[in-house]
């Protein structure tokens, strides 16, 4: 009698540690993206677009108000390259999700990080799904900043 218990006890034991590898080992699974970066939720676009002008004395217009949704097109007409970010420099961690961590890696493009210089005359461009008042600057001339609200 007192054997059987054993064997029970044994056996919950064994169940519960492969259960939880396979639990641990699924939740896992579905990034598939480089290792240790998850995949961020996808942003549904609303078919707005700003343009938001960067210039030699920085961004133009400074504050910007959007809808969720909203695209906004960081256009480089200054003579110089540049590279906007979500605050705060140098982590560019304040976006949901962003860090420039996760530059070159799979979700680079779903990050509110342009994660490379763009050239004078170039655009990059960013859909906002997340609602508050995000802080930016341009990585490359930290002193030019600017905000969008998302609303
Ligand atoms: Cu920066």
């Amino acid at each position: 009698m007192q054997k059987n218990i054993y064997i029970i006890v044994i056996g919950a034991i064994v169940v519960a540690v492969l259960g939880g590898f396979l639990f641990f080992k699924s939740v896992d699974a579905p990034g598939e993206t480089a290792p240790g970066v998850s995949s961020l939720p996808p942003v549904e676009e609303n078919g707005e677009s700003i343009t938001v002008t960067y210039t030699d004395s920085g961004y133009v217009p400074k504050e910007v108000t959007i809808l969720q949704g909203t695209k906004v097109i960081f256009k480089n007409e200054s003579s110089r390259f540049m590279w906007p970010a979500t605050a705060i420099h140098p982590t560019h961690t304040i976006y949901p999700g962003s860090d420039i961590l996760k530059c070159g890696t799979s979700i680079e493009t779903q990050i509110f990080d342009a994660c490379q210089p763009i050239g004078e005359g170039e655009n990059w461009s960013f859909v906002f799904g997340e609602v508050g008042s995000w802080r930016y600057h341009d990585h490359l001339q930290v002193v030019h900043s600017g905000k969008i609200t998302v609303e």
